[in-house]
């Protein structure tokens, strides 16, 4: 694989005047061709041969209390069709009701809450065999990150191990923590990167940690706070509801292996609904899918879990081995500790085939009529900028052949619906939309395209300032065919839509300078060794910190803040802040004082995530009413996983 671009040092390197090069003239090396991935060529898997999987309500466990709604689901690993009938399964870590082995599913069944009604789950590691011994990893760790490490023991576990040799990859059990992304949650049911556990399997080495250095002390806060006991294996957290009616999601956020557990299959759909946040029922396109739907309900609210993945021929899902598969170092390396560069993890991930809902480029009949869908990016990497087409060959940029309206986003509904012909969505950003496809005739196919780039995103128009994902294989995302009108669509056009009002943040009290870094390897010119945040110096100067360094963001109770992300790296980086729903204040050149520009339409409303682009400031203003430890991190989770993620705390 060739380098895909020439990187910036971060930090002392990183002269201001080299992040002012226009995006169009970057170097773009990915082209339209075939990003390379495992042994299964993606131009050889039929497309659109497979119906889109409607991923039904997760079955509720019995209530803790009343007025909570009570879950138990656990992580295990399963087989799934995730290729065309023909082909081979696939193994995946799966979410599932624990009750139900049905229920297991890549991705998860979608959690349907209510708005202030507590939901309370009981995540379970299950990943062991049938004799309750642990299953290794399906995927290759790297142990000379920073990570969960449990065969450090309890003194080593979370830290950055030492090697006198090289190591291979750990084949120990997986360390599991849920994270409910975009919660206004308490730090022991945030799903805390150090707050992980193994499975409660019989041949753990006594030698290892079998929690992480947070469990035993969220174990005692979540006894308090909500009368809970956490059985080995497992912890319950409890999630109050106490936020705008919205589209969560929950996925696995382990210290160092969150991209190798996600990408193995640990996410899913949390739908928040109900209050004077919402809209009234059969305001918008539904039903979704609900707990004992009789079969063959219609379904016109349907969530779209979008992710890239490469395949090896047997089924397996292919993920790198070995740091020699991003070509940006001498093969064989060496590699830590005779170098600083990694063994296996690899900077940025780019599957080769697109997924939605847990199948490769499936196909939906639509109805004549409106559609809403719940969009989530939960790729490793790849930025997404969504559109339907006509022809999903057609040169990019290609037609819009209909709009796409968003009336919300992470936080929310939007003040107003946006329409769009494209939407932009970076990994783990939530995209509320609705498409119309009234009065399109039976027969007609249109696609659901995509136009981001094949390699890192820097902002910019595809074709223009970079190429477009290549149109046979990752510039394609499911089809669209309408056959008949089933019923009257009695939904409200977006286009007279009433959305709810929000009360902003307020004012902030105090401003802090963040950075964005990439560090490169002393050995090996422009190969990254990790990302890192961090903080400005007075007099501009980035200082970035690792995940161990001392907590720099501790922000006071009920304190309204502004957080001014200055991006040093040449890549877009989706920032995503734990417990608050923020708003986008602006972007502006980080040198050179240029004007300010206002968030984008669809980001008026509240974000747990933004988009931070290169040689930018991202402003956000945030109020943080939640006392505890949380972090904030890159969403690239190949960066987060290495050090582009820091602790910060409230109170
Ligand atoms: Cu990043």
């Amino acid at each position: 694989m060739v380098t895909r671009r020439q990187v910036l040092g971060a930090g002392a390197a990183a002269g201001a005047a080299a992040l002012l090069i226009p995006a169009a003239l970057r170097t773009s090396t990915a082209g339209a061709a075939v990003v390379p991935g495992g042994t299964l060529d993606p131009t050889t898997i039929p497309k659109y041969r497979t119906p889109l999987f409607v991923l039904p309500a997760m079955p509720m466990g019995s209530s803790p209390s009343s007025g909570v709604d009570g879950y138990s689901i656990a992580a295990r690993q399963i087989t799934q069709q995730i290729l065309p009938a023909g082909c081979p399964a696939t193994s995946v870590f799966a979410y599932g009701a624990a009750s139900s082995s049905s229920t297991f599913h890549y991705p998860g069944y979608t959690i349907e809450a209510r708005t202030n009604r507590p939901v309370r789950v009981t995540w379970a590691n299950q990943l062991v065999d049938s004799n309750n011994r642990f299953l290794p990893h399906l995927l290759a760790v790297d142990p000379t990150l920073h990570w969960a490490n449990p065969p450090g023991g309890t003194a080593g576990r979370d830290s950055k191990p030492t090697f006198s040799s090289t190591p291979a990859a750990y084949r120990g059990p997986v360390p599991f923590v849920t994270h409910l992304h975009g919660a206004h949650t308490f730090e022991e049911s945030d799903g805390y990167p150090e707050a992980w556990y193994l499975p409660n399997a019989s041949n753990i080495p006594s030698s290892f940690a079998r929690v992480g250095t947070f469990y035993n002390q969220f174990r005692a806060e979540a006894q308090g706070r909500f009368g809970s006991i956490w059985a080995p294996g497992t912890a319950t957290f409890q999630y109050n509801n106490d936020q705008r009616a919205t589209s969560l999601w929950y996925h696995s956020h382990e210290l160092g292996m969150t991209r190798l557990n996600v990408y193995a299959g640990l996410a899913g759909m949390f739908l928040l609904r109900g209050g004077s946040s919402d809209l009234a029922p059969g305001v918008l396109p539904g039903p979704a899918p609900r707990v004992g739907d009789p079969a063959g309900t219609r379904y016109y609210e349907i969530p779209m879990v979008i992710q890239d993945r490469s395949f090896n021929s047997d089924g397996s899902l292919f993920f790198p081995t070995s740091r020699d598969f991003f070509g940006d170092a001498t093969p064989g390396g060496p590699f830590i500790p005779n170098t600083d560069l990694p063994p296996i993890w690899n900077p940025e991930f780019f599957g080769n085939t697109m997924v939605t809902n847990g199948r490769t480029w499936p196909t939906m009949t639509v109805e004549p009529r409106r559609y809403r869908f719940r969009l989530l990016n939960a790729c490793n990497t790849r930025f997404l900028l969504l559109k339907v087409a006509s022809n999903p060959l057609a040169a990019r940029p290609a037609p819009a052949a209909k709009p796409i309206w968003i009336i919300g986003t992470d936080g929310g509904f939007l003040p107003h619906p946006v329409q769009t012909d494209t939407v932009t969505i970076a990994p783990s950003e939530r995209y509320d939309v609705i498409i119309d496809f009234t009065g399109l005739a039976a027969g007609t196919q249109l696609y659901l395209i995509n136009e981001g780039p094949d390699e890192p995103f820097g902002g910019g128009s595809p074709g223009t300032d970079f190429e477009p994902a290549d149109p046979a294989t990752t510039g394609q995302v499911l089809r669209f065919v309408v056959g008949s009108l089933n019923s009257p669509d009695r939904s409200v056009p977006p286009n007279l839509l009433q959305l709810p009002s929000a009360t902003g943040v307020g004012t902030p009290t105090r401003t802090r300078q963040l950075s964005l870094n990439e560090m490169t390897s002393s050995t090996f010119a422009d190969a990254p060794i990790m990302g890192m945040l961090g903080t400005l110096s007075s007099t501009g100067v980035p200082q970035p910190k690792t995940w161990g360094d001392a907590i720099t963001e501790q922000v006071g109770l009920n304190s309204t803040e502004t957080w001014e992300l200055f991006n040093f790296t040449e890549d877009g980086h989706p920032i995503h802040v734990h417990q608050v729903q923020f708003q986008v204040v602006n972007r502006q050149p980080m040198v050179g004082g240029g004007p300010s520009r206002p968030p984008e339409r669809w980001e008026t409303g509240f974000k747990d995530t933004v988009i931070a682009l290169p040689g930018e400031v991202t402003r956000l203003k945030a109020r943080f009413d939640l006392p505890g430890r949380f972090v904030w991190h890159c969403h690239i989770i190949d960066h987060e996983d290495n050090e582009m993620m820091r602790p910060y705390t409230v109170g």
